[in-house]
């Protein structure tokens, strides 16, 4: 690194001195903690984001959100440029960079860094971020620091994009390094026409039962909600009432949204009996998440029809697709290519939903917690249908299964235009421009749900009956606490918890292992595991087992080995 940009960096880091005493580590999705405490990592996450789009000579997003956490929190995540998440490889250094507390360390540090990865400092054409929040205020001040970091590397420029839900820079940033048109308006219009696409696509004895009754959509109170109003207008007869949009009295995430909606079993604000019975949906904070639920006749509690469930409907939809595209009838005899459907799901799926799916014989594999995990895991199919059990999730299709359909679609509306054959190829290339390609999006998720109901003429209550969910119980040490009133139980250090197996078998501590399979194997249809969180200082422990009942005494009875095992100093 030369003179001249040191002496940048330096002078600008010196208005970003980091917090004392506080560590910050990348996590699962990026950093995350008090908005207060963020500047100085935001700052340097706009120098890493200018670096990345150097050495990869494209576009990359920086995104400020901290999901469905607090208001008062805040966090930042990296798009890369395929849209994704950013390569694992460079997580490290995004912990050193954020950690580092003098400045002069911190010049050299990236100055290691930009000459063990070869980065074309002295050269710089273009770099070029684009930017994105969620509602919080303090995002405001965090952009600022954002910008700072980028422009502190010479050559380096950014876009503002606004206020955004999180999937959408991720497919902005998709979109421009592929060359394709990528501003909101153009995620707007893609993402309706292929809806309204679908749509038209319905099955002819179907049509009458278009008239399906309105989705109530809980928007957290952040951005999904307002994102989902503009949309609605673009397709077409779609019904769609939102409710805890961003505009609203209510605080961000608070008592509302997906997370809360998939942990606590209940209600959000501003739903209640007379949405009993009605389709009702909840976007997380920024709006990458989607479940659905049903408020049952108390108006208190739900029935939650999570991510699994909605990979399930997805996953029935392909496969009847693909099996229409497969009937040998009018098949080419000499085509050798049959597209790989994979689906992939974490050790909190739930037990029930997995035998499902194994069932229409589809092939299931697990990967550890963490879109980036699941993402790569699916990317390695024709047709990769992801999720996590809390609504994270979509569906990927290669280059090869686009082509393919492509060729399809051109040789079938030759020979056969408007068969149900030329059909699921047209619905199967709809759905491959609806569903976002670069990440989890509560929006096309929504609206690939929307359709599919409609082209099955299901219920949300039809859709719910797939399969019945084994009961199941998530704690953390904190529930712990509350569970046996033991008062305060402290995570010491979450990474003495060693997993293998995505994340169904612990390695360290040792013995801890064997102790929980005895555990578990006292309960019916039992299944246990631990984790450490990649978000928050503290170990989930996740049971299922035949009944509610029986589910609680084993999540509990293995909270406690837990404690047993690390220690975790109980105190009154
Ligand atoms: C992050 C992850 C989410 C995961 C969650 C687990 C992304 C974009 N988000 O929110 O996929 O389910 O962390 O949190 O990867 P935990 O490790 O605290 O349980
Ligand atoms: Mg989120």
């Amino acid at each position: 690194m030369n003179q001249e940009q040191s002496s940048l960096v330096l002078q600008s880091s010196s208005n970003f001195s980091p917090p004392e005493g506080v560590k910050l580590s990348y996590g699962t999705a990026g950093f995350r903690a008090d908005a207060t405490l963020l500047k100085s990592t935001v700052y340097r996450v706009g120098i890493l984001a200018a670096l990345r789009s150097i050495q990869t000579k494209s576009v990359i997003g920086l995104m400020i959100t901290a999901s469905h956490n607090q208001v008062s929190d805040n966090g930042i995540k990296i798009a890369d440029p395929n849209g994704g998440m950013l390569s694992q490889l460079w997580e490290p250094f995004a912990d050193s960079l954020a950690n580092v507390a003098d400045p002069f360390e911190l010049v050299q540090l990236i100055s290691d860094f930009v000459s063990k990865e070869i980065i074309p400092l002295d050269n710089v054409r273009s770099a070029e971020i684009l930017l994105g929040r969620d509602t919080r205020p303090s995002g405001e001040y965090l952009l600022e620091a954002a910008k700072q970091g980028i422009s502190s590397i010479k050559g380096a420029i950014y876009h503002d994009m606004g206020i955004l839900t999180t999937p959408q820079l991720h497919w902005m940033v998709r979109a421009r390094n592929m060359g394709m048109n990528s501003t909101e308006h153009d995620y707007f219009q893609q993402l309706s026409q292929s809806y309204r696409c679908l749509v038209e696509l319905i099955p002819d004895g179907k049509k009458a039962s278009k008239s399906n009754d309105k989705v109530v959509v809980d928007g957290a109170n952040g951005v999904g909600g307002d994102k989902l109003e503009v949309l609605r207008e673009l397709c077409g007869d779609l019904s769609i009432e939102v409710r805890n949009s961003s505009k609203g009295e209510g605080v961000l995430n608070k008592g509302v949204g997906a997370d809360f909606v998939q942990k606590e079993k209940v209600v959000p604000s501003g739903f209640g009996p007379i949405d009993v019975g009605l389709r009702c949906a909840s976007f997380d904070g920024d709006a990458d998440r989607l479940v659905y639920f049903l408020v049952q006749p108390d108006s208190k509690l739900i029935d939650l029809v999570d991510g699994d469930k909605i990979l399930s409907l997805f996953a029935h939809f392909i496969k009847e697709q693909l099996d229409v595209l497969k009937d040998n009838e009018l098949e080419k005899p000499c085509d050798p290519y049959h597209p790989r459907l994979g689906i992939v799901q974490t050790a909190y799926a739930n037990g029930a939903s997995t035998a499902y799916l194994k069932n229409l014989g589809l092939d299931v594999v697990l990967t550890p917690t963490g879109v980036k995990y699941l993402h790569e895991k699916a990317s390695e199919y024709d047709i990769g249908i992801y999720f996590e059990a809390n609504g994270h999730g979509t569906i990927l299709f290669s280059d090869t299964v686009l082509s393919w359909l492509e060729d399809r679609n051109s040789e079938l509306s030759s020979a056969c235009t408007g068969s149900e054959k030329h059909k699921a190829a047209l619905r199967l290339l709809a759905v491959s421009k609806l569903i976002n390609q670069a990440v989890g999006d509560a929006l096309s998720g929504l609206l690939l749900v929307e359709a599919i109901l409609l082209h099955t003429g299901w219920s949300i209550q039809k859709w719910n009956e797939l399969y019945k969910d084994l009961p199941s119980r998530q704690l953390t040490v904190w529930q712990f606490a509350l569970f046996f009133i033991v008062i305060k139980v402290k995570v010491v250090d979450r990474t003495a918890v060693v997993t293998a197996k995505a994340e169904t078998v612990v390695v360290q501590p040792a013995g801890i292992q064997e102790a929980i399979d005895t555990a578990t194997a006292k309960y019916r249809h039992g299944r246990c595991f631990i984790r450490p969180s990649g978000t928050e200082d503290v170990i989930r422990v996740y049971a299922e087992a035949a009944t509610q009942e029986e589910t609680d005494s084993l999540a509990n009875s293995v909270a406690k080995l837990v404690d047993q095992f690390l220690g975790f100093g109980s105190s009154q």
